[in-house]
């Protein structure tokens, strides 16, 4: 990927300043500052590649979100007002999306400070585009959006988050978007595809009456035949979509090897699929879907996952390669040694619920030191467009504050990175080892 930014020759050999002070055992505050805001600006400057969102090509139009209603109602903010309102959820759910932004507005910007990570979120994103969030004016945010055009937009929006390429999350069992690869368009090369299966794996024999439906001779059984058709139908969409990896989210007691239908479908199926075609398998660990339905899509839960079934995964198959994230901050150390022993293990971002700085900053730097440079830190999940200005703006700080110590450390043994590495450090960060993964 082309991520690195435009560095001065002279600026390329120079070592940071400082290094060990005379005492040799610690550095200078002036040296420590002169670092951290060096890696500031490099961590500030350098593309990312976002490798897991909701987002959509804009060739999907009204699939891809974007503005202030729908900022508002993302479903991160729509768990948060419904524990400070007694609204009843249906009453909550039958309103149109403006009322149920002025909802979300009046409770957790107005009657309430907006502290959240999720609300504090909506406001870096404004402010970065230059609207004034301390009149409180919602109409005014309103009739700025409203006067935006897409496409002048999704530009913007990419290149304050500094975004240059990122994945969208498909799915052919989604009825919106599957019409729309079915007609065909011309794609937004920024915008990459993966595939997402969830419903092969965790909701059969319902997808299988579907993928029968579509002209698969598949049975409720997963008979050989059945399998072979399930991977026709793999073949057709990772080809379709140009998928860049297999996706699928799974609950924390999913098992492997097991007597289930999901163990037999991974095994016989996506497993082999994604060897033939050199592609990676996503798998977020530990969400339990619904756990209060009347949240919709804000009603899912956490649990701690049983990570044998990743060891099984890991070291059954090593001619498949397996990107994870957990949902669990308590599964993170686990994980981490886990991704120690096994190099077709690549783990990634902090899903959701660990999508908060006091724990991406925990986990960052657990990785970092338990495993160098050899994984992506972060994705942004972002559904709505505007998000991506936040999410980034918001994890480029916390990844800069945790470089500067680990790189500080680095100092102190009389090491002297030069900006060159660093900069060669934070891309792989951003996007590199993600790519270098894939491709491996
Ligand atoms: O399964 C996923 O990809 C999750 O990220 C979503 O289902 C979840 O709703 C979300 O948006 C989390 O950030
Ligand atoms: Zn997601």
């Amino acid at each position: 990927m082309n991520s690195a930014r435009k560095v001065n020759p002279r600026e390329r050999r120079a070592s940071l300043p400082g290094g060990l002070p005379a005492s040799g055992s610690t550095r200078s505050d002036a040296s420590r500052r002169a670092l951290a805001r060096q890696i500031e600006r490099l961590v500030g400057t350098t593309p990312v590649f976002d490798i897991h969102t909701h987002l959509y090509d804009p060739a999907f139009r009204a699939l891809l979100l974007w503005g202030i209603d729908d900022l508002l109602v993302y479903h991160y903010l729509t768990a948060e007002v419904l524990r400070q309102t007694d609204v009843p959820y249906d009453r909550f759910w039958s309103l149109p999306k403006a009322r149920q932004a002025d909802l979300i507005w009046e409770q957790l910007f107005v009657r309430h400070s907006p502290v959240s990570e999720a609300c504090r979120g909506v406001l870096t994103s404004l402010n970065a585009l230059g609207l004034d969030v301390r009149k409180r004016d919602l109409p005014a945010l309103r009739r700025w959006f409203a006067a935006q055009d897409l496409n002048t937009y999704l530009d913007r929006c990419l290149a304050l988050a500094g975004v240059e390429r990122l994945c969208m999350t498909n799915s052919p069992f989604d009825d919106a978007e599957r019409p729309v690869w079915e007609r065909g368009f011309r794609r937004d090369a920024r915008f990459l595809a993966a595939l997402r299966i969830d419903p092969l794996v965790v909701a059969w024999p319902d997808a299988g009456a579907q993928l029968a439906a579509w002209g698969y001779g598949v049975s409720r059984s997963l008979s050989a035949q059945t399998l072979r058709e399930v991977r026709r139908f793999l073949e057709v969409w990772t080809g379709r979509i140009d998928a860049q990896y297999l996706m699928v989210s799974l609950p924390p007691d999913f098992a492997i090897p097991a007597r289930t239908g999901a163990s037999q479908m991974f095994e016989r199926a996506v497993l082999p699929h994604c060897r033939d075609h050199g592609l990676p398998l996503a798998l977020m660990l530990g969400v339990k879907r619904a756990v209060n339905p009347e949240l919709r899509l804000a009603g899912d839960g956490v649990g701690r996952s049983d990570l044998r079934a990743l060891e099984f995964l890991c070291a059954a198959y090593p001619r498949n390669k397996f990107l994870v994230t957990v949902l669990s901050r308590e599964n993170q150390h686990e994980l981490c040694v886990l991704a120690r022993k096994f190099r077709n293990l690549h783990l990634f971002g902090c899903w959701w619920f660990t999508n908060v700085p006091s724990v991406i900053d925990e986990i960052t730097r657990l990785r970092l030191e338990l495993l160098g440079l050899s994984f992506t830190p972060q994705h942004s999940d972002a559904r709505v467009l505007d998000q991506l200005i936040y999410k980034w703006t918001h994890f480029r700080r916390i990844l800069a504050g945790a470089l500067t110590d680990q790189y500080s450390d680095l100092c102190a043994t009389g090491w002297e990175p030069t900006v060159d590495e660093i900069q060669r450090d934070v891309s792989d960060l951003l996007g590199g080892a993600f790519v270098r993964f894939c491709r491996g």
